[in-house]
């Protein structure tokens, strides 16, 4: 059911394109988006509320969930995963309290010092998908490093659904009350990043958008980039496990499928040194996916060209597959996994050793789960305390430093031509430069 790709002898010069990957074509979803989020732009509420009629089946007078329905939702949430949400925000607010930054003031001159201020974004919005992906999970990873950061008021918006009286799914608003956040909208799709981006006169707009979302919702971020701020445009979750003939193969087809169980369009990858490892995987991922619920989405996702099995002459070439891959979450299931991890460039977050399964990051390591796909790991990180922070260089020089960097701020405002950056400076002292 899972391809095989043998590197074995020498590895391609382009590693990149000989992995398998998935390709999501947002450009094509652009064309739809925009013209909703046009009218959202200029009429509002109104416009949000028919979109939401037309995609959600959903009549609703006010967008807006009541506090009491997220008090209800709480007490009607079951104790064993109010228990467990409970545990993973206090974890995750372990993590990202550690990641706070304090304020840098550095001496550059005698007289002149740059202080990098640290200011949290003043309100932020956070999209939480409805439908097939409920993942109360991800408000706590979403909501959690934003309120570490110190953002002052934050938004949530989650599609309504029919079978819940026109509310978003109970355990996204639970999830919710249980971290604090009071405004949520039921709203889904590209007319709530807009509503979002631009504001009604029921929902401020916000500064910031984060969160994952469907296609639509991703071809929404992509328009309303520049009008808000947006964290990434989440991909199809990627697992991919370097091992070797050390690694449990129960562990790691129970570990492939965990991720492949997201969506057709998510990716499994094993890389490994070991062709006995590889062939009992294989057998293994056959078992457990006739066992498992969701038999034909991961049946699918595990044969799609994005998922396969990667033999290597050795960890060596292993470590070049897996840097090239840059996938999303990577395990490493080696001899001495630590050092091997040590050598790992790209991956949205690694996880080491046998006890640590990417299902115990989804939920309650304390690492974010926010994490960058498709790739994008090579530049980007996951979601953070810093994704909720700017920096913001503050200056101050006195004047007996002011007159020693004259001179050098005058010769480089001429050789670009602009006289007046000089003068600027000259102004201060009489337009001379000072010696
Ligand atoms: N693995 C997903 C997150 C998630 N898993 C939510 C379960 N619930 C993307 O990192
Ligand atoms: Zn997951």
């Amino acid at each position: 059911m899972i391809s095989r790709i043998d590197l074995r002898g020498s590895l391609p010069g382009d590693l990149r394109s000989v992995l398998p990957r998935a390709e999501l074509d947002v450009e094509a979803a652009l064309e739809r988006v925009r013209p909703i989020c046009e009218d959202v732009r200029h009429r509002g509420a109104a416009a949000v509320r028919e979109y939401t009629k037309k995609f959600d089946g959903v009549e609703l007078e006010s967008l807006r969930v009541p506090a009491a329905a997220l008090e209800r939702a709480l007490a009607g949430l079951d104790p064993a995963v109010r228990d467990a949400l409970e545990e993973s925000i206090r974890r995750a607010r372990l993590v990202h309290r550690d990641q706070r930054r304090t304020d840098v003031t550095t001496q550059v001159v005698p007289g002149g010092t740059v202080t990098e201020r640290w200011i949290p974004v003043e309100r932020v919005g956070l999209y939480v998908p409805g439908g097939r992906a409920v993942y109360p999970s991800s408000v706590v990873m979403n909501v959690v490093p934003a309120q570490e950061a110190g953002v002052g008021s934050l938004a949530v918006t989650s599609p309504p659904q029919q079978e819940f009286g026109g509310l978003p799914h109970p355990a996204i608003l639970a999830a919710c009350a249980l971290l604090g956040v009071e405004e949520v909208y039921a709203a889904g799709g590209a007319q709530s990043i807009a509503m979002l981006a631009y504001g009604t006169d029921e929902c401020r707009p916000v500064n910031l958008v984060t969160g994952p979302g469907n296609i639509w919702v991703a071809a929404a971020k992509r328009h309303l980039r520049g009008v808000v701020g947006i964290d990434s445009e989440a991909g199809p979750t990627e697992i991919a496990i370097l091992a070797d003939a050390s690694a449990d193969p129960v562990h790691v087809a129970a570990d492939l499928i965990s991720q492949a169980e997201h969506d057709t369009l998510a990716a499994a990858v094993l890389v490994t040194d070991s062709e006995e490892l590889a062939e009992r995987v294989e057998r293994e991922l056959a078992e457990q996916v006739a066992r498992t619920k969701h038999t034909e989405r991961i049946t699918q996702a595990l044969a799609g060209r994005q998922s396969g099995i990667v033999l290597v002459d050795d960890i060596e070439a292993g470590l070049a597959v897996v840097n090239a891959y840059a996938a999303e979450h990577l395990e490493i299931q080696t001899a001495n996994a630590r050092q091997v991890a040590e050598r790992v460039r790209n991956a949205g977050a690694i996880f080491i050793g046998p006890h640590s399964p990417v299902s115990l990051g989804d939920y309650l390591a304390g690492s974010n789960h926010v994490l960058p796909t498709g790739g994008c790991a090579c530049h980007s990180s996951g979601l953070s305390v810093q994704s909720f922070l700017r920096g913001v260089h503050v200056v101050e020089y006195d004047r007996a430093a002011l007159a020693e960097a004259t001179a050098r701020v005058v010769a480089l405002a001429e050789a670009e031509d602009l006289p007046a950056h000089g003068a600027a400076m000259k102004a201060r002292f009489n337009w001379e430069i000072p010696t």
